[in-house]
């Protein structure tokens, strides 16, 4: 009946086939079809040259075929194709409901049993951590007129979820890029599905232990962050727009004078002539190359913002090259399409072709050469201000891999594409150093080529709290790069949500303040003197952490943890965490409580089990328990867990302003405690052929003798660290302190070696 193969098999019965491949043995590819069609990748799965071999399996037993690998048996029904997955034990993980997949001419559905008691994940999407009962749809989308808690239609497409419940976890990628949807028990409380109005029913089933290794598996079939410069991770300026350049130069200033740390500076649509991309504006920005000069030279990145849409008009370079060499995108009729956006009457790129992506490269290429550091795609999704559902029409006309596609295929990929565009542009200008992209649309995989932020949002305590399921989400969908726009895009910024903003939005792992046109200043000197020194003494704290938080950027390069984590990432088997959304873990040492209600001086805040201590005062808590924490305004509940390794480095002005020598080692109190570092040069792309050193740092806790252990486990990156400073936290008895073996006295609870 079934054909093997070396990844997996093939089944025919009733006019429909079946194909399972076996990416390893804990990630199972679904495939079922009712007509001739081979299956199909999106971008979302990432290109590997080697996938390791993976033995299996397969047995059959009358209308039953049972595939076995090392970690799960996969049961498949014939007479309907229906699927079980069971773990080694037997226990069945997750199950097809009455047959499984079904086909409705254009619209494809795969029905499962709901067992789970929670889901998480789909990206970038409003409300809260967990979404059972809801039912999703994926259709990038620019929500005009900024969005809310129950928008349902977001910028980005991640069709990925993770169902937990006490006994098992696992994922489910559904690789389709049509509008997709997913009930999630809100029809039903007996099953769940999952569809779309085209495409393929392709998806995968991905197990894991726990949540982490679900997300791990994710991202080892979609792809992992590169290592970003490290100046994205420094606090970013932006408003819409900073212009004329004198503003900017003004605004760069005072970061300086005022002593607040800041890396980047961006230039919203307004530095263009008439919209139009890769031009400068000829009256406000006459000078441009003079104002990149003097912000280099202050330490600044300069970010510009590249919309898709190219202006209708022959006098302009862009839009003759476009059309001579038939770059875009067209309308069922095979003319290129129009569609109004900033520039007034634009057309469209065609970036998911290869010719158009090579032409976009060039293109940037000299763009940014002039002295442009990053890239910021938006409108992406993309966006079309008189169009249909504020887009093009779903027929209008693609070709992907030389195949004439439908916008209806292409539209959720279509910034994922440009995106990858945009990559190839920054690396043809500087081929040694990490391009840096910010996008507001995505599609799953999207991390292998930009940053992301969570778009319009407004100045209301509302959009603080969302962020943070918002970033978790991301994150648990294999984006670690993600923030908000810091103190509210839309709506006038206050002096209280502003400090209540920048106090969580240093702990995301992108930071950057932006806001509308015409709405109330927002730097953070713009509220007064309290707003400001709160401001600095929280954006010095970010550039303090920067060790530990780069490390992040590190592990998700490897493993493709989030780095903004829910609690219930890292403290599954304790039920209380499971929808918590108001608060975060920065990695698996910081836990952070935001206050998100003004006038709010206090605030509840769980801590999971284990001990913890107030990073502020030191106070010891008990976790597994509800605690009221004190919050003054210029406070943020944080805790940092027992026998955590915090590395941190003195504060500078920019990164890459001073040559950092010394890392400051904070070791909290506990029996024991792990911690790797990793350190490269942050800037080029060295540290892809090695150029990058990882230390263990370790210590042991008994009886008041501390032992540290210093081990340099890969040593490729000469300009690291040559000073060590070990900061002992809560650790009220220390008779004897050793560091590899040698005996060192402490003072003030200080050591530098
Ligand atoms: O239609 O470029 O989300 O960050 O400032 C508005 C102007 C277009 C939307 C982005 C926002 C940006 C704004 N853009």
């Amino acid at each position: 009946m079934f054909t093997k193969f070396n990844d997996g098999i093939v089944v025919k019965n009733n006019g429909k086939t079946l194909q399972i491949r076996i990416v390893n043995s804990k990630i199972i590819n679904v495939f079922i079809t009712d007509k001739d069609e081979v299956r199909k990748d999106t971008i979302a799965i990432e290109k590997r040259k080697h996938n390791t071999p993976c033995n299996f399996d397969v047995s059959e037993n009358s209308d039953i075929i049972t595939i076995k690998t090392e970690s799960l048996s996969i049961i498949v029904n014939l007479n309907d194709f229906s699927i079980k997955f069971l773990n080694l034990e037997g226990l069945v993980i997750n199950e097809d409901y009455n047959g499984g997949v079904r086909f409705y001419n254009n619209d494809i559905r795969c029905y499962k049993k709901l067992n789970e008691d929670h889901y998480y994940g789909f990206g970038e999407k409003a409300g809260y951590l967990d979404k059972k009962g809801e039912n999703l749809e994926m259709w990038n989308t620019d929500e005009l007129m900024t969005h809310n808690q129950g928008t349902k239609l977001l910028y980005q497409s991640y069709p990925f979820f993770i169902g937990l419940n006490k006994k098992y976890t696992y994922g489910i990628f559904f690789d389709n890029s049509f509008r997709s949807f997913f009930d999630m028990g809100f029809e039903s409380n007996e099953y769940y599905y999952f569809g779309a109005k085209g495409g393929q029913m392709n998806y995968y089933f991905i197990y894991g232990e726990n949540i982490k290794e679900v997300v791990e598996n994710y991202t080892y079939l979609t792809g992992r962050i590169n290592m970003p410069p490290m100046w994205s991770l420094g606090n970013q300026q932006s408003r819409y727009s900073y212009t004329p350049q004198e503003k900017v130069l003004e605004i760069a200033k005072t970061f300086r004078e005022k002593e607040i740390p800041c890396d980047v500076i961006y230039l919203d649509i307004d530095y263009m002539e008439g919209y139009r991309v890769f031009t400068w504006n000829k009256e406000t920005f006459l000078n441009y190359k003079e104002m990149l000069k003097k912000l280099r030279d202050m330490g600044f990145k300069v970010i510009t913002i590249v919309d898709p849409g190219v202006k209708k008009d022959y006098a302009y370079n862009v839009y003759r090259e476009g059309i001579e060499n038939d770059y875009f995108v067209k309308d069922k009729f095979s003319i290129p399409f129009i569609g109004h956006v900033w520039p007034g009457e634009s057309l469209f790129p065609d970036f998911l072709r290869d010719d158009v992506r090579h032409w976009w490269a060039d293109k940037l290429k000299d763009f940014v050469n002039e002295g442009i550091d990053g890239i910021w795609n938006d409108m992406n999704e993309p966006s079309v201000l008189d169009g249909i559902n504020k887009t093009m029409p779903e027929d209008n006309v693609h070709y992907l891999n030389g195949y004439k596609i439908l916008h209806s295929e292409a539209h959720n990929v279509y910034a994922t594409y440009m995106a990858m565009a945009t990559q190839e542009g920054l690396l043809k200008s500087r081929p040694n150093e990490r391009p840096f992209i910010l996008s507001r649309a995505a599609f799953s995989g999207i991390q292998r080529y930009a940053a992301v932020w969570t778009g319009d949002n407004r100045s209301l305590y509302e959009h603080l709290l969302l962020m943070m399921p918002m970033i978790m989400n991301l994150g648990l969908s294999g984006q670690p790069f993600s923030g908000s726009d810091v103190g509210g895009f839309g709506d006038d910024g206050q002096e209280e949500l502003f400090i209540r903003w920048i106090e969580a939005g240093v702990f995301t792992p992108f930071l950057r303040i932006h806001s509308a046109n015409g709405t109330r200043e927002q730097e953070p000197w713009s509220f007064g003197k309290r707003c400001e020194d709160i401001s600095k003494k929280y954006i010095k704290m970010r550039y303090e952490i920067l060790p530990y938080i780069y490390d992040l950027f590190y592990i998700a390069s490897q493993k493709g943890y989030p780095v903004m984590r829910p609690l219930v990432f890292e403290y599954q088997n304790d039920e209380n965490t499971h929808n918590i959304y108001d608060e975060f873990m920065l990695g698996d040492n910081i836990l952070v409580a935001p206050v998100y209600l003004p006038s709010k001086e206090i605030r509840e805040v769980y801590l999971p089990k284990g001990i913890w201590y107030d990073y502020w005062n030191g106070k010891e808590f008990e976790g597994g328990k509800h605690y009221l924490i004190d919050a003054p305004i210029d406070v943020i509940p944080l805790f940092v867990k027992e026998g955590a390794i915090i590395p941190k480095q003195n504060v500078q002005a920019y990164i890459g302003e001073k040559q950092i020598d010394e890392l400051i080692v904070e070791l909290y109190k506990g029996s024991c405690g792990e911690y790797i570092h990793y350190e490269d040069d942050g800037i080029s792309i060295k540290y892809s052929s090695g150029e990058y050193n990882l230390t263990d740092l370790k210590f042991e806790y008994v009886n008041g003798i501390l032992k540290i252990y210093i081990n340099r486990i890969y040593s490729g990156y000469k300009n690291g660290i040559k000073k060590y400073k070990f900061v002992f936290k809560n650790f009220n008895k220390l008779d004897k302190i050793f560091i590899n073996d040698h005996e060192y006295k402490a003072e003030n609870y200080v050591i530098e070696i």
